[in-house]
Order: C-alpha cells, then structure tokens, then sequence
C-alpha cells in the first residue's frame, strides 16, 4: 500500500452537506457538471492521486532529479515522470481553465479538493503541472498575439515558472535589478540572475515559459517600477509553436534541500551569453499587479499543499496508533499483569491525535470556505451586484494568508505530533512522516514567509480595507453563535467561540489603535510589528473553531435524522472534534489577547550584544 491516504469522506462531507455545492450543479454556469459527477470525479482522483501519482513519492526523494552543470539541463527520476503524466495526461486541470480554452467550469471548492488529493499524493506533480493555469492567465491579460502564445502553451503542454526571486531580493521583491531593455523588433532582452525558481527547468515537456518580474531602463523603483515579461526556454514560432532554437535563459545551478527534492529549485541565468528574449506580458508596465494573479493562486495552492499533507499524515499516525500495542491502561498502570493496549487508548496520544484531527479538518474547512467566497463572488456577479461581487472576492483575500500562513505553521507543528504518534518508527524512512515534515517546512517560507503573510493581513487586509472584509467575516461567526443560539448540544462549543471572537475583535482594534498611534510616534509601528503573526494565528484559529464547530452543526442534524453505518462514527467525530478544539485549544486566545495588549516596545530597545 501506498503512502497517500486521502479522506474523500471529509471532502464529500464539506463540499455536499456543508457549503451545499451540489445546489449550484447541473444548471447555470456548471450545466455540464451534476453531483453525481461531482461525486464520482473526486472518486477518480482519488485514484489516480493514491495510485500513479503517489507511487514515486518516497523514490524520487531518495534518487532526485540530477542536474548537468555542462548543459545547464535536468534529467527527472523516470518514476516521477510516470507520476506526472498520469496526472497531466488525465486532464483534470482543465477544471481549472477558461471555458473559452477548452476548460470546464467547475465551482472552486471542487476544483481545490481535487487539487488537495493531487498534493496529498505527491505536490510536485501539481507544481510541475500548472502550466495550463499560467496559459490561462496569459490568455486572459496578454495581447492578442500572446493569447496565441497561450494556446500554443496549452496545445503543446508546456510547462511554465514564476520567476521573482534574486539573491539580494527576497521578501523585497521590489528590491530586483534583473533588467529588460526594448528591441526595435518590440521584444525585450532580459539580463540578471534569479534565484530558486521551482520547477525552473526540467525535461518533462518540450518548453518552459518562464514569467519574470524584470526593470525596464529608466523605470522606478521597488515593486511598481516591474514589469512582467514571457521568456521561453526555448525560442518558437509565435503562430505554429515549432521551436526554432535555444532562448537565453538558463538553469546554472539547482539548490540541494532539506525536502521536496524532485521539485527543482533553480538559480536562472537571464541574457548572460547570448540573448533572454521576452515579450512584455499584456504589452503593460504593471508587472507586480499582474504577478500577484499567479502569487494569489500559488499562496493558495501553498496553504493546501500544507493541509493536505497534514490530512495524510494524521491518517498514517491514526493507523499505527490502532495497531501499536505498547504498554497497559492509565487507570491499570501499577498492575504490571494488566493487558498491554494500542496506544491509541493513552491520553497523551489521543490528545496528540485529536489536534491533528482538528486543524486537519479545521484547515480544509478553511481552505473550502475561502474558495467559496469566489462563487459567492460569482453569484453576485451573475445578479449584476458588482458591489457584493467585490465583497466577496475581498473576503476572498483576507482568507488568503490564513490558508497560506495558518495553513503552513499549523501543519508542519501537527505533522511533527504526527510523527511523534509512531515514536521511533516515524523517525525512520520505513514511514512517510519525516519525508512529510521535511516536504512540507518549504511551505511557511516561499511564496511569502509567515512574517510577510501576518504583515500582509493586518496592513492589507484588515488595515487598508478599513477592516470592512474582517468586519463581514467576524459578522458570520457572531450570525452562527445567534443561529445556533437553542442548540444546548453546542453550548460549550458557542462560549469559546464566542469568547475567542470577542478576543480576536479587540486584538485586531488594539492594533488598529497603534496604527494611528504612529501618525505621531513612529515607534509604535514597531508594537503591531511584533504582533501580526499572533493576530494571523488566533484569527486562523477563531476561523478553525467556528468551522469545525458549524459542522459539529451539521453532523448532529445528521445523527438526530438517523444516519447509519460507518456514517456515525464519522458524525460523531465531527461533534468530538469541534468539542476538543474548543476545550483545548480556543482558550489560548484570551492569552495572546493579554500578551499582545501589553506589548511595550522593550524587545526594540534590547541592544545587539544582549541577543
Ligand atoms: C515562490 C514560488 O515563492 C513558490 C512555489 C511555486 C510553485 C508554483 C506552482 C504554481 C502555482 C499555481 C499557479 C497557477 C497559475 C496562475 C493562475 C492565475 C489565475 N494581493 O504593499 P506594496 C501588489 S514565488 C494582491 O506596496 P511592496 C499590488 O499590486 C516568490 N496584490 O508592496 C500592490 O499595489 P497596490 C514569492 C498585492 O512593499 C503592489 O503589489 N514571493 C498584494 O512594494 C505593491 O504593494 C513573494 O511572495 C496582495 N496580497 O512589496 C514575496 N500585496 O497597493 C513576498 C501586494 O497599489 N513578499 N500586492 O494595490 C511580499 O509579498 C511583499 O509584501 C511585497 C512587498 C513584495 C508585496
Ligand atoms: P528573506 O526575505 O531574507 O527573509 C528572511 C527572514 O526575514 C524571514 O523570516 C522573513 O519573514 C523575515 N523578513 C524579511 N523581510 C521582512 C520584513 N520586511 N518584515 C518582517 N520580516 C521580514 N521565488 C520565485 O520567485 N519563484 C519560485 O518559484 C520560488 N520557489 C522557491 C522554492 C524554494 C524551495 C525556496 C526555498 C524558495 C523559492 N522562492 C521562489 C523564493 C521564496 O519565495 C523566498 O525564499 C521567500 O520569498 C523569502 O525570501 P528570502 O528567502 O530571501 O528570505
């Protein structure tokens, strides 16, 4: 048996019982697509994830891609090639494509849980894979004759990267010298050096099209004076797409790295002996704005890569706790003729277990909840409400650094009690943990570290948008509490939520108060500074409680309309779930309140020699 183990049930569960996606099937734009397809189509994937696309995953860790300094080329693992073309061949990712490119629409929520069963399986083959989703982006903000390039793209399966990063621009993106001059011809040659640019190249299809943030001479500085520019791997007719010979951009080094090795981590050579040329995308200088269309998408597809392997590896751990025998029960210890258990009957691993289970399935929750603000968005466009349309895609945008920052730590940290669950065994590669606590520390560092997402939602999102999304998304939680008001059922459940939204609001105002502060005491900028991480994390964990709790909801219904089989075990957990995360782990907000409402600016004033 494989590595990978999905949980259908759970997508299913929310997909189809709790944010009723089977209600926008089968008519209006998702016509060509009932539930039962739905249905079926999570199945297949499920498959094809646990299957093919799985089967390399340990392998091309232990024998990753091997790099050619001579030829600047890559050779991929034969195996990791199968997985990929099971996956590329299988065509699910036109469920993410324009219609109007030969996609099928397909609601949000679907289309990321079958992204979450790819990534669960092997996330590699996802990254590699996502060339059809920049041919999208470029049809939809290229010219016309790069709306061709796109087809081209799309027809001939090529492959694409996302090329920001230099070795003196990080998190400062804006802090890029790579330099793009204009030819008479109306293309552009791009000159510096990029560094670790996943999947920068590789030999799994015919081209790649790299999407490089570059300067025009003379432009201005930071992040506004970008521009983005298309350069291919290889040159091609721009009609036909025949390649025509070798374009200037190439791979001179590929990192060595703690985790996810089959994923190539390139430093990229632009224009260094012979031309990079490049198509100025959208023939615009609007670079970073046009960048944050894939960054959006990839900060996503970051947070769910976190989730899903969290998801598997709390299932891994749930399955040896029930088969590992060690030791008696608590309660019969000092009797040493006592029975020895699983350990999955001692305290300490069910409380190891239980919080796995809780952000595995709080976090999924999560992820699905900020997909469907997209089709709240949809709706509302479809009523010709484009004031409610951009609500929701604000909503949209606040969620996102929770996916991706609160989606990440809170993996990695659950995935470290997964493997602590095995014991010794999870230190050992006979299991898959410590590939999956390697793989999935990459995922609180790129696309933006935690510090930048935590900065991001308080000065972005909550800061700048003049806390109107973060005002909506608090208002659900307290239309829950009110909704749910009669349910005594859920009545420990509704008072930690409760407390931890009253929390969360004031941690949020507090740092709101600094914030004017600094209009006249610079300095206090530096108190919501030490702070946004805690207010992204608390945040994260108010949105986990209230969902898990909401479907606490749903499951009772279930179990009081007489559900049957292996059903009530799983309703039952979702009531236990949401019970434990509001025990156990909601509380802990009214702490960070304290702490960060008592935030001086002593740790600004320790001196360099004292650290
Ligand atoms: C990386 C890749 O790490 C890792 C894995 C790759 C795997 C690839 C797999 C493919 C995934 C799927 C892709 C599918 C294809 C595409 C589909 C597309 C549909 N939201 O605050 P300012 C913009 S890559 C939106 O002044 P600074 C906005 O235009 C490397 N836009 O920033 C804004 O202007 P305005 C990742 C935002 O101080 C402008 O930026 N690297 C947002 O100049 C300036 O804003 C990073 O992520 C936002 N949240 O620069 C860098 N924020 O204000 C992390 C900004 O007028 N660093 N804009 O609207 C940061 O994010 C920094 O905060 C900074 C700061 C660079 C933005
Ligand atoms: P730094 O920016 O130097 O940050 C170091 C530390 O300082 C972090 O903890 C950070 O949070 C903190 N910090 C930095 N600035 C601030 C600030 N203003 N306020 C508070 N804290 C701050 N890039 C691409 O363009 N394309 C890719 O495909 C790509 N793939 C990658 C794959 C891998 C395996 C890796 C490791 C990186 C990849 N990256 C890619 C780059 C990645 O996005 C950056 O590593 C990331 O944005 C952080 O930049 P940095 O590593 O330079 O860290």
């Amino acid at each position: 048996m494989g590595h990978y183990r999905s949980n259908l049930r759970d997508l299913e569960f929310n997909l189809f019982e709790v944010l009723g996606t089977g209600r926008r099937l089968g008519h209006g734009r998702y016509a060509d697509l009932d539930r039962e397809t739905a249905a079926d189509l999570l199945g297949e994937v499920g498959r094809l994830a646990s299957g093919p696309v799985a089967e390399s995953y340990a392998g091309v860790d232990r024998d990753p891609p091997v790099y050619d300094p001579a030829t600047c080329s890559v050779t991929m693992p034969e195996s990791f090639k199968r997985s990929y073309r099971a996956y590329a061949d299988a065509e699910w990712w036109r469920l993410d494509l324009p219609v109007e490119m030969g996609g099928t629409a397909a609601p949000r929520p679907l289309w990321w849980s079958v992204i979450e069963l790819i990534q669960g399986a092997q996330a590699p083959v996802y990254m590699f894979g996502s060339g059809p989703g920049f041919a999208g982006l470029l049809h939809r903000i290229g010219t016309p004759g790069q709306r061709r390039i796109a087809e081209i793209m799309l027809e001939r399966r090529w492959a694409a990267s996302m090329v920001l990063t230099e070795p003196d621009a990080g998190s400062d993106v804006g802090a890029g010298t790579t330099k793009a001059t204009p030819q008479p011809d109306g293309t552009w040659h791009i000159e510096g050096v990029k560094r670790f640019i996943t999947s920068g190249e590789h030999d799994l299809e015919e081209n790649i099209v790299h999407f490089v943030l570059a300067r025009p001479e003379g432009a201005g500085p930071g992040t506004k004076g970008l521009s983005m520019f298309i350069v291919p791997k290889f040159a091609f007719d721009a009609e036909t797409g025949e390649i025509t010979g070798r374009n200037g951009a190439y791979a001179t080094n590929v990192e060595k790295k703690m985790g996810l090795k089959v994923s190539t981590t390139c430093e990229m050579t632009f224009g260094q002996h012979e031309p990079a040329v490049g198509w100025l995308v959208g023939g615009v200088h609007d670079g970073i704005a046009q960048m944050f269309n894939v960054i959006e998408s990839a900060r996503m597809q970051v947070g769910v890569k976190a989730i899903a392997t969290l998801s598997t590896g709390y299932l891994n751990a749930l399955e040896y706790a029930r088969t590992r025998v060690q030791g008696a029960d608590l309660a019969r210890a000092a009797d040493k003729t006592a029975p020895r258990v699983t350990i999955d009957r001692h305290p300490d691993v069910r409380r190891m277990l239980m919080m796995q289970k809780a952000y595995a399935e709080g976090l999924r929750a999560t992820y699905l909840h900020t997909a469907e603000w997209l089709e709240e968005a949809a709706d509302a466009r479809e009523a010709g409400d484009t004031e409610a349309a951009a609500l929701a895609e604000s909503i949209n945008d606040l969620l996102l650094p929770i996916v991706k920052g609160v989606g990440s730590e809170r993996s990695y940290e659950m995935l470290t009690l997964a493997l602590q669950t095995f014991g010794g065994s999870g230190y050992l590669q006979d299991y898959p943990l410590e590939q999956y606590v390697r793989d999935t520390k990459i995922d609180s560092l790129y696309e933006g570290t935690t510090g930048i997402q935590g900065q991001d939602f308080f000065f972005r999102k909550i800061a700048r948008d003049r806390g109107t999304a973060f005002g909506v998304l608090t208002g659900r939680i307290e239309a829950f509490l009110s909704e749910t008001e009669g349910v005594g059922r859920l009545k420990t459940e509704r008072a930690a939520l409760a407390a931890a939204l009253v929390d969360v609001r004031a941690m949020a105002d507090h740092m709101l108060g600094w914030q004017r502060a600094a209009a006249n005491d610079p300095a206090e900028i530096y108190k919501i500074g030490q702070n946004t991480t805690r207010l992204l994390l608390s945040v994260g964990d108010l949105v986990v409680g209230w969902l898990l709790t909401r479907q606490a909801a749903v499951a009772l219904n279930a179990l009081d309309g007489g559900t049957a089989g292996t059903d009530i075990g799983f309703y039952e957990g979702k009531t236990a779930v949401a019970r434990f995360f509001a025990a156990v782990v909601l509380p802990e907000i009214a702490a960070r309140r304290v702490v960060l409402e008592n935030t001086d600016n002593a740790l600004m004033t320790i001196t360099e020699g004292a650290f």
